[in-house]
């Protein structure tokens, strides 16, 4: 293989602990194949020039890092128009909240154009570009105009939606389209994929080339499903490490008396928090022997703030477990503990660990981390149990796990009391399917399966077009399309 350039919204530092499993995974290649990795650094210049930004380059080891600065517009129109404000909730089965009629489609086209020319000239012939996530989709229609013949893939870490929520973006035509320019296109679920074929058949007219490929807009694009992994080694590392020792026996300690259920996520309405809090607080009301015992602690960090629906998430979620703990608690009780604030990684298994219950129930996600971590943690004696949304990639795998409609508030709690009673062995034999079904198919495995795929589908692409073609920009429909 190539040298490797990985693309994403952000970029991580891959010898920091905290850049989390991705990271490492990602880094890992891109050490192996000296690589580079490309992305927005994170910083917003006041005044500067829509359109345009600063490259800078740093090493990171044998890897280096090459980042561009957003102008304030850009960022504000790219970052949290339309990727946030649109492709997020659409893409998350979330119409109500997508502002399709906001200028962000303009920001978002021109931060892609941005991209692709300060990478081209980074590129070399032989490289193997992996492009990350719902921010970057014209990217690959953007290296291809300026001449890229390079392999280029794309993975999507968020669901994608049917096709009949998709056709509501009014530029789901010049989105489409767009992911045809990649060689590979990844998914998190078999779901997910079979909601793309179905969209590219319907509104592109796509055919089946053959297992994997679909044609049409004169290319011919590899589509599968890939379900990312965590690095269990590594997280298993962490939770034999000092600080995650200390979380847990503080955890426990504090806790003795108490049945610990635990919620980690982002706050994001997609993640179904304030539906959990609320199954918590029917379980306290149809089993009152919960009472004075079981605590659910939520643990939401901050995220995406800026967007009006985050703030309005905030503050329900305070409300309600304001009302949980007014009406439940005592004083030496308090059910729901809320924290708002990012728990440092290298706790975060101690917390696991010390958790009865591993509460994971979005609305939608795309695979949901979170719920593999809580599996990667427990003791095998003695395991918790883990209540996971099936409205999750993760569910499609994790099928030992308690699955749950997260919309249904009754049925969640009844699955919370059963994770509470589950008997020894049953969470015994559950958490072993769980674990082995992981570390099948950790994140080391979702890096080469996709990779694979990318090396393969070159010599596809090749042999049908005979040599890679410059292909002309298509520009995306106006907003109000
Ligand atoms: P996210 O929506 O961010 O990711 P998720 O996969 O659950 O969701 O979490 C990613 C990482 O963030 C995990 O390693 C987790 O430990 C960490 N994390 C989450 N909440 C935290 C908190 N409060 N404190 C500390 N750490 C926290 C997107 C998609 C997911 C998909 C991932 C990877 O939305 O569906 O699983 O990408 O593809």
């Amino acid at each position: 293989m190539g040298r490797l350039v990985v693309v994403s919204n952000r970029v991580a530092d891959p010898r920091k602990p905290a850049a989390g499993g991705l990271a490492v995974a990602l880094g890992e290649v891109l050490r192996n194949t000296g690589g580079l990795w490309f992305g927005w650094s994170g910083a917003i210049a006041d005044g500067g020039t829509p359109g345009e930004g600063e490259l800078r380059l740093q090493q990171a080891g044998v890897v280096t890092l090459a980042t561009v600065d957003l102008c304030r517009a850009d960022h504000d129109a790219y970052y949290g128009g339309y990727s946030n404000g649109v492709l997020w909730p659409v893409f998350h089965y979330r119409l109500d909240l997508a502002d399709f009629d906001g200028p962000g489609i303009d920001g978002y086209r021109r931060v892609n154009r941005l991209f692709a020319r300060r990478l081209v000239p980074l590129l070399r012939p032989d490289d193997v570009v992996w492009v990350h996530d719902y921010h970057l989709i014209p990217l690959a229609a953007e290296l291809r105009a300026a001449g890229c013949g390079q392999r280029i893939g794309f993975f999507l870490h968020i669901p994608m939606p049917p096709s009949q929520v998709f056709a509501a973006i009014p530029q789901h035509e010049w989105l489409t389209r767009a992911l045809f320019a990649y060689d590979v296109v990844g998914f998190q679920s078999c779901t997910d994929l079979g909601h793309f074929v179905e969209h590219a058949r319907r509104s592109a007219g796509a055919k089946p080339a053959d297992e994997h490929r679909l044609q049409a807009f004169g290319r011919r694009l590899h589509a599968q499903a890939f379900p990312i992994g965590i690095d269990v080694d590594e997280f298993e590392r962490l939770g034999r490490a000092r600080e995650a020792r200390e979380a847990y026996v503080t955890t426990r300690d504090e806790y003795a008396r108490r049945r610990l259920l635990i919620g980690v996520d982002r706050l994001d309405y997609s993640k179904g928090i304030p539906q959990r809090i609320r199954a918590f607080r029917e379980l306290l009301a149809r089993h009152p022997g919960n009472r004075h015992s079981a605590t659910l602690i939520q643990i939401a960090s901050p995220s995406r703030e800026g967007v009006e629906a985050y703030a309005e998430i905030r503050a329900e979620l305070e409300r309600l477990c304001g009302a949980v703990n007014g009406d439940f608690g005592d004083l030496d009780w308090m059910p729901v503990r809320y924290i708002h604030r990012t728990v440092a990684r290298r706790r975060l298994p101690g917390l696991y660990r010390a958790a009865r219950v591993g509460v994971i129930t979005p609305l939608r996600d795309g695979m949901n981390l979170v719920a593999k971590e809580y599996v990667a943690s427990q003791d095998a004696a003695d395991p918790g149990v883990l209540v996971l949304s099936r409205f999750t990639g993760a569910a499609e795998q994790l099928t030992e796990a308690l699955l749950v409609n997260p919309y249904d508030i009754h049925g969640t709690a009844e699955a919370l009391q059963q994770a509470l009673d589950m008997p020894l062995t049953e969470r015994q034999a559950r958490h072993d399917a769980l674990l082995h079904c992981i570390r099948e198919h950790d994140v080391h495995r979702w890096c080469a399966d996709f990779l694979a795929a990318l090396d393969a589908s070159f010599a596809g692409s090749l042999g049908h077009h005979g040599r890679v073609r410059r292909q002309r920009r298509s520009e995306p429909p106006p907003a109000t399309g």
